[in-house]
């Protein structure tokens, strides 16, 4: 690099015993940091004015972190593996749904403790727009809370009740896009030139058409286009979601500061994990589906240099629904870090695709086609979430089977007499292949289980996809009410915000008196509850089961059965027929198992773990 810019702007808001820590910081990662910068706005007129005034905000946010969170900083670069543990484990809910509001989660701690939980994923709590705001993906403010959930001081007493317990909280970044309410979209809709630049606004349809031609929709039904009228701007502005969520213009580089500092702003009231949401879009291009843009990568790489420098105890997680192929690059490479973590949502639709087709086909070439992560990073791995299950990015591994999968949706939509009770998403316009939604219970047959068989069997299912994410490796994530078995609530239909977006069957009100059930082994929730956490409390003490203990797919003689190994020493069986299974140990290769005799019996939907 010809010109490297000096510290000196970092520095400067820094009191004097910071700055040793943070020159050190930025001698390690600010050549990084520029690079990337430099490769994506280096053209743009001023550029080293606006990398000067970027790290001068870098510096002003790195003298207002507190005290306590720096000495977080200090333990988690001491154990930079520290979320790569096998007594990791996840759980994700919204704070209204969960608790009431940010106070009543802490009034949950206790639950979370009981089931071993360490990260607590709260989907969005920033304020959102009024009305439709999809679920509060549809931001209006990055500095406060949702007033109905309580402040910016009840967000930091939260993070550090929680930070007392054991566990790390996880807030949603929506970077992608704000609401249309949002000072930013108010002031472009206002005249504001500048700000006007920090969307996408094209002045009639003849671009929009353009770009049309090649992108795909996320809410065909709901949303169709990618483009909304905005009478305000006199144009077009883009937006992938919903029409009322403007997406950001990141080729503009006073976009990608400003997210900057709002993320660490929220770094520094305690969030110790961002979920970057719908990370895949941030770039355009002409001519693509506008995903998986190699700027996108450039972006967070920078994002993820700003908190190594700043706030080096964050975690970036990136949320990028795209199929296997595109996943890895969401973690970098060795010596080019980018996020964390990011979800393996090709491995949750898989395991849910071999329930449907008593199969582990699906799931074996996901698993061989997902590559060992470098180092310090891993995948997120989960059942269910708030979102649906889009089964479309399972195309490559079934060979461009379009059919095969739109038949695992009418399988998990019910049709054909099958044991599951989810509801299509978005089918219709454009939509060959319906998402699915339900909650982990409804999905597995326990809605439509009549006696205690079936009821057994569904819960077995259960376990069984429950049981991949927690042998995989990475940091499993459970979605709340699943760990007490609740089902589908269907009351968002009577509302009218809410009524044509399927998602909120899975976004039920906590169940107290699930929960009040829970130890009690005899009821559905304390079942589910019981059998759960005997998983999660085998797989802390198993130290196979970390993130970084490299997995291999073995071989079977029944398509059925997933083994799993990780590891010289420990297999886990996963049988997804609805048949019971006898595997001869020997033919896993992997020498004896003892104790175990010379097969192992695997019931209908049965699951075992082998360890030496
Ligand atoms: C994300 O999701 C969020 O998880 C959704 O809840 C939001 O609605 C959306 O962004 C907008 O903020 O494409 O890769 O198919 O899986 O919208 C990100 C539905 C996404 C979701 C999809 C998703």
């Amino acid at each position: 690099m010809s010109h490297f810019p000096s510290p000196e702007p970092l520095l400067a808001a820094l009191p004097s015993s910071r700055r040793a820590a943070a020159a050190r910081r930025y001698a390690e990662h600010g050549p990084l940091l520029y690079r990337r910068l430099a490769g994506v706005y280096g053209e743009h007129p001023g550029f080293d004015q606006w990398y000067e005034a970027l790290l001068a905000t870098i510096g002003g946010l790195m003298a207002a972190r507190p005290d306590d969170l720096l000495a977080l900083d200090t333990r988690r670069a001491a154990e930079p593996d520290w979320f790569l543990r096998q007594d990791m484990l996840g759980y994700c809910a919204y704070a209204s749904h969960f608790g009431g509001d940010l106070a009543g989660v802490a009034g949950r701690i206790d639950h979370l403790r009981t089931l071993g939980v360490t990260y607590l994923h709260l989907l969005p709590f920033l304020r959102a727009r009024a009305g439709e705001n999809d679920g509060g993906f549809a931001v209006s403010s990055f500095d406060e809370v949702d007033p109905a959930l309580g402040s910016m001081a009840d967000l930091e007493t939260l993070c550090a009740r929680l930070r007392e317990a054991g566990i790390s909280l996880c807030a949603d970044f929506v970077l992608n896009h704000v609401a249309d309410d949002h000072a930013w979209a108010r002031g472009a809709m206002a005249g504001d030139a500048r700000l006007r630049d920090f969307f996408h606004v094209f002045p009639d349809r003849t671009v929009p058409d353009r770009y049309e031609q090649s992108l795909g929709q996320v809410f065909p039904a709901a949303a169709p286009g990618n483009f909304t009228h905005v009478p305000a701007l006199g144009g077009w502005a883009w937006t992938t979601f919903y029409p009322f969520q403007w997406d950001l213009n990141y080729a503009n580089p006073h976009v990608l500061a400003e997210i900057a500092a709002a993320l660490l702003r929220l770094a520094n009231r305690g969030v110790e994990v961002f979920r970057l949401d719908s990370t895949a879009f941030l770039w355009k291009r002409e001519g693509t589906a506008c995903m998986n843009q190699p700027e996108v990568h450039v972006l967070l790489q920078a994002l993820r240099t700003i908190v190594d420098i700043a706030a080096p105890g964050v975690l970036l997680k990136a949320e990028a629904i795209v199929p296997t192929r595109d996943l890895p690059a969401y973690l970098g490479a060795p010596g080019e870090p980018e996020c964390h973590l990011a979800y393996h949502s090709t491995l949750m639709a898989a395991g849910w695709a071999a329930l449907a087709e008593q199969d582990a086909a699906l799931l074996r070439t996901v698993i061989e086609r997902t590559p060992a992560p470098p180092p310090g990073a891993s995948w997120l791995t989960y059942v269910r979430c708030h979102d649906d299950i889009g089964w479309k990015i399972l195309l490559d591994e079934a060979g461009g089977a379009t059919e095969r999968l739109a038949a695992v949706a009418r399988f998990f939509h019910g049709e054909g007499g099958s044991f599951a009770a989810g509801v299509p998403f978005q089918s219709g316009a454009g939509a060959a292949i319906p998402a699915t939604n339900g909650m982990a219970a409804a999905l597995t047959g326990f809605e439509t289980a009549e006696g205690p068989l079936a009821r057994e069997l569904a819960l077995r299912r259960l376990l069984l996809v429950h049981g991949v994410a927690l042998t995989f490796g990475g940091m499993p994530v459970l979605y709340m009410g699943d760990e007490l078995g609740m089902g589908n609530d269907h009351g968002y239909r009577d509302d009218p915000q809410r009524a044509h977006d399927t998602r909120w069957v899975q976004r039920p009100r906590f169940d107290d008196e699930a929960v009040a059930r829970r130890d009690a082994p005899d009821s559905w929730a304390g079942h589910v509850f019981h059998a759960l956490r005997s998983l999660v409390n085998e797989r802390r003490g198993c130290a196979a089961l970390a993130a970084a203990v490299p997995r291999t797919v073995l071989a079977t003689q029944d398509s059925a059965l997933l083994a799993l190994a990780r590891g010289d020493d420990f297999v886990a069986l996963f049988n997804f027929s609805e048949r019971p299974l006898v595997v001869a140990l020997e033919t896993l290769g992997m020498g004896a198992w003892p104790g175990e005799g010379n097969e192992a019996r695997l019931a209908p939907c049965g699951m075992r773990w082998l360890r030496r």
